[in-house]
């Protein structure tokens, strides 16, 4: 199949992540759908404009080589994006396996398991060779692509050896990595077996991007301590070559929210959501079915605010949007069971003929229905037990220019450093003290709802997601030709 952008556009910007911003899914013979893949990091890169982009990762669906395989690539290279095809097993063990039980869960502080249920052939030694085979495969998919002079920006943990396999190929290859995720303290990230292996593939990368300072502090920590190597203000030297670690925090786009707010459909569904929940406050949380995300703490607060607060019971209520992510691995199924059991504890004790405390659904919600929700919404609820950034608190600021509602956000999302003037802050631990925050939230004076959602406004228009990428695509530049002018002298 042909690579998607012809020869003489000029130097692209190749963003390789483990999925693609598109999902594919079976229509008929040499027919797909596509329909946009959920999380922060699409939400983020999609509001991205002025380079020439194309992406590089997998399509969501196995397919064996061959004709079919063929068509979803020509329908795929249309927007600009080129498929890595990955097997069931291979997917099982690197992204269920080692991306998301071992990874994702330490980098959110989440210790390592020993599940002595888990059979011979899915140990972490064999997660671990699959997640070096997969990036290897990515490397070659992107070998294919590659032309001299593009700027390539591999993102988030699935991809850490991507750095080391693609300068091994051309040194000269502009390489950035970005992770989405915090970085943990070294005395946490230490436990890893391959704590070596990853760091010193990742530093062959010419920059490397967390979302806050601390991450980046914690990365570094790691490099001094595991690898010997130095840390300096502006990054990790090994033997006079140093790769640059910097902080560069995500934001989002928020005219696409102030554009979409502005449409008659939207306008439409706004009113009658307000018709709905007349006389009633409303409290939001939108979040993927995730365990970082403390989707069950947020409704435990909520019960015990409600126990605390009778008064309150049939005039607030609760919509928690939790789009179901990783449904393969089991304790994401757990995760999912235990929030509807808390869901129906509350609204049967709660709950009357008239009025149910909690709206929970777990489905995909279109942008556009989102825009609505985040705009009616009086309070929402960011309850992350770690989070690298959240964008759901930006998005939610985004939509509240005319009502100024209150954001609740937990001190362990990354957005707690840009957004906590404005935000109320809260442990999401301390049930107790969540359950206060909400009540304050609820009955804070207009003056003061005012004067803090201004301070969020005024950082999130500020620190959008092109500003981002364009910080983080020009310092790029800028490293590899110091780099260049390094060797050259
Ligand atoms: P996520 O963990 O996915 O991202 P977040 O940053 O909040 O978390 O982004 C979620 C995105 O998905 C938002 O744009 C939101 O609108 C969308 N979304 C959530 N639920 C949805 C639903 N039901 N229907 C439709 N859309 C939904 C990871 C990290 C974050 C980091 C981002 C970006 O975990 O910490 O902020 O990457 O770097």
């Amino acid at each position: 199949p042909s690579p998607p952008a012809p020869e003489e556009e000029g130097p692209r910007l190749i963003v390789v992540a483990n999925r693609l911003p598109v999902s594919a899914g079976y229509a008929s013979e040499g027919k797909w759908t596509l329909q946009l893949s959920a999380g922060g990091l699409v939400s983020a890169l999609g509001g991205v404009q002025g380079f020439n982009t194309m992406w590089v990762g997998w399509p969501g669906i196995f397919l064996p080589a061959g004709r079919e395989r063929d068509a979803l690539t020509q329908t795929l290279a249309a927007k600009s994006c080129v498929p890595v095809f990955l097997d069931a097993k291979t997917v099982d063990l690197y992204y269920n396996g080692f991306c998301n039980s071992v990874l994702w869960s330490l980098f959110h502080y989440v210790p390592l398991q020993t599940d002595s249920r888990l059979s011979e052939t899915r140990t972490l030694q064999f997660q671990w060779a699959a997640y070096q085979e997969a990036n290897r495969r990515f490397a070659d998919v992107l070998m294919r692509h590659y032309r001299v002079g593009d700027v390539v920006w591999v993102q988030d943990y699935h991809l850490m050896m991507l750095p080391a396999l693609l300068k091994a190929k051309s040194v000269d290859m502009k390489v950035g990595w970005f992770l989405h995720t915090p970085f943990p303290s070294s005395e946490i990230y230490r436990a890893l077996p391959v704590r070596e292996e990853l760091l010193r593939a990742v530093l062959k990368a010419d920059l490397i991007g967390f979302h806050t300072y601390d991450y980046a502090r914690h990365f570094v920590s790691a490099c001094t301590r595991i690898l010997g190597l130095e840390g300096t203000p502006d990054g990790v030297e090994d033997n006079g070559v140093l790769t640059r670690v910097a902080a560069f925090p995500i934001g989002m786009d928020p005219s696409s929210f102030a554009t979409a707010l502005k449409r008659s459909d939207v306008r439409n569904n706004i009113a009658q959501l307000k018709k709905r929940f007349a006389g009633r406050k409303v409290m939001l949380g939108v979040d993927r079915l995730d365990m970082i995300k403390g989707i069950p703490q947020k409704l435990l607060a909520f019960e015990k605010f409600l126990d605390e607060h009778p008064e309150w019971c049939d005039k607030v209520l609760l919509v928690q949007i939790a789009v179901p992510s990783r449904v393969e691995v089991p304790e994401y199924q757990q995760l999912r069971s235990m929030t509807h059991e808390i869901v129906g504890r509350i609204n049967g004790h709660y709950g009357s003929l008239t009025h149910v405390p909690i709206h929970h659904l777990d489905r995909h919600m279109t942008f556009h229905e989102l825009c609505a929700l985040y705009a009616i919404t009086d309070v929402a609820l960011v309850t992350s037990l770690r989070d690298g950034m959240n964008l759901v608190s930006y998005e939610y600021v985004a939509c509240q220019a005319a009502n100024a509602g209150v954001l609740v956000l937990s001190e362990f999302a990354g957005a707690a450093q840009s957004l906590g003037a404005g935000a109320i802050l809260v442990n999401p631990w301390n049930i107790n003290d969540m359950a206060a925050a909400i009540r304050n939230a609820l009955t804070m004076s207009e003056t003061e709802r005012r004067q803090r959602h201004r301070q969020n406004y005024m950082h999130i228009t500020a620190h959008t997601s092109q500003v981002w990428a364009d910080t983080f695509i020009s310092e790029l530049n800028d490293t590899h030709v110091e780099a260049e002018l390094r060797t050259k002298h």
